[in-house]
């Protein structure tokens, strides 16, 4: 009997609070070392390895450290690319862990006008026979999967896995809408496993003779995906045993840290009555070591600036939680009235927008008194404005070609800087 290990969607470098990307890392490092202790035979792994092109370089080395334990196992990896993976137009990180064969990318093809022929990969310890499609950004990969010559990959004997990163239509639940799937007469038919990613869910189904199976997120990349945790989706990998055929899939819960997640929903309520909710609410959890997400929706009557959040978020660290983050873009308020404006051209009607919101603003109440007192001198009045302008001149900046998300990021980040520069930060001295 032979084992191979499934892993997916690792998104490793996401998240930019550095104990969530830290935790994705680890959920990795787990797998990989249950992998190697269960001595299964190989790993494969369908896509969103990393969760950039370009990733950090941080998490770049464990995940290269990480796949070496593998390697120095005995263990080879076969791993496809991920939309998130890879950009067409330039090398990515993942081509180069590829060149220092820190896994084998079982992708390659023939093609001419007509058609497009995958080559099996054999793996030499157990015979099985592999083959795949990488996923690219939306729709791109349809024309593969429509020239795909279908009958050779059909006619071939043996153990077969086919790995694609991309939906199938006829397995994925209906209460969700998910983009970019195919239907699942676009696969070659009677292969033992397909192995699938992209889909943030564990979806698991048997036809005929045939297991499809998406393991879903080792750990998350999205708030939504942790919510989904918390609500009860279970992340992990799956060990699969074969011999001429599948004997058993076996799915290994990874979690990295419990999640806890709690609802408030406004009706109408003012804003001593959210605040008091909120109080009461943060009160009655047990936070402690978990990841937290408090989510406050509704409608509420008067200005949502009046609440100071980042206080709530101060008391649930301080009753010893990991993490904590309330999310309140569907909490709808009537502060946000329009703004009549007089003048004609674009710079005095943003001048005078900002004129009017300005008024709003409060520093939060945890901070001391003299910061601010020097948070107020700068941020309000004729100098709020102008700083202001200046920051919003910044952002009209777009994103250069081929420039990733994250340099693009740290780009604005030192631009808006030397906004503060000119104009003195503010220090709590
Ligand atoms: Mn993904």
């Amino acid at each position: 009997m032979y084992k191979f290990a499934h892993i997916t969607d690792c998104h490793l470098g996401s998240w930019r609070n550095p104990k969530l990307r830290d935790l994705n890392l680890q959920a990795f490092e787990k797998s990989v070392s249950i992998s190697i202790k269960e001595q299964v035979d190989f790993i494969i792994i369908t896509g969103d390895f990393f969760d950039v092109n370009i990733p950090q370089l941080g998490p770049v080395k464990r995940a290269v450290e990480i796949l070496k334990q593998a390697r120095d196992s005995g263990i080879p990896v076969y791993m496809i690319y991920g939309s998130h993976d890879f950009n067409t137009a330039s090398i990515s990180m993942i081509d180069i862990l590829h060149s220092a064969e820190l896994f084998i990318k079982p992708t390659e093809f023939q093609t001419d006008s007509n058609s497009v022929v995958l080559k099996f990969f054999i793996d030499k310890k157990t015979g099985a026979k592999i083959t795949g499609i990488s996923g690219r950004k939306i729709g791109l990969d349809k024309e593969i999967y429509e020239k795909l010559d279908r009958k050779n990959l059909e006619m071939e004997e043996g153990f077969k896995i086919f790995l694609l990163h991309k939906g199938i239509q006829e397995i994925l639940p209906l209460d969700r809408n998910f983009k970019d799937s195919l239907p699942i007469s676009f696969l070659p038919k009677g292969f033992d496993y397909y192995g699938g990613g992209h889909i943030h869910k564990r979806l698991e189904k048997k036809i005929d003779n045939s297991m499809i199976v998406y393991p879903g997120p080792l750990f998350g990349s999205t708030f939504q995906d942790l919510e989904e945790t918390a609500k009860g989706e279970k992340r992990g990998f799956y060990i699969i045993s074969f011999d001429k055929e599948i004997l058993d899939c076996r799915f290994i819960e990874i979690s990295e840290a419990e999640i806890l997640y709690n609802e408030i929903v406004a009706s109408k309520w003012s804003t001593e009555k959210l605040e008091n909710e909120i109080t009461r609410n943060i009160s009655e959890l047990q936070v402690k070591n978990k990841i937290v997400l408090l989510k406050v929706k509704g409608k509420l009557i008067g200005k949502r600036s009046h609440i100071d959040f980042g206080k709530f978020n101060l008391d649930i660290s301080n009753k010893g939680a990991l993490l904590s983050f309330i999310n309140t873009n569907n909490l709808s308020t009537d502060e946000l009235k329009t703004t009549a404006v007089q003048s004609d051209n674009k710079l005095d009607i943003e001048r005078e927008i900002f004129h009017e919101n300005i008024k709003n603003f409060q520093s939060e109440s945890t901070l001391s008194d003299k910061l601010k007192k020097q948070i107020n001198s700068k941020l309000i009045g004729n100098d709020g404005e102008s700083l202001s302008l200046s920051l919003l001149e910044i952002l009209r900046n777009d994103k250069l070609e081929n420039e990733n998300t994250s340099s693009y990021e740290d780009r604005m980040i030192s631009s808006a800087k030397s906004v503060f520069d000119e104009e003195g930060y503010f220090y709590d001295i």
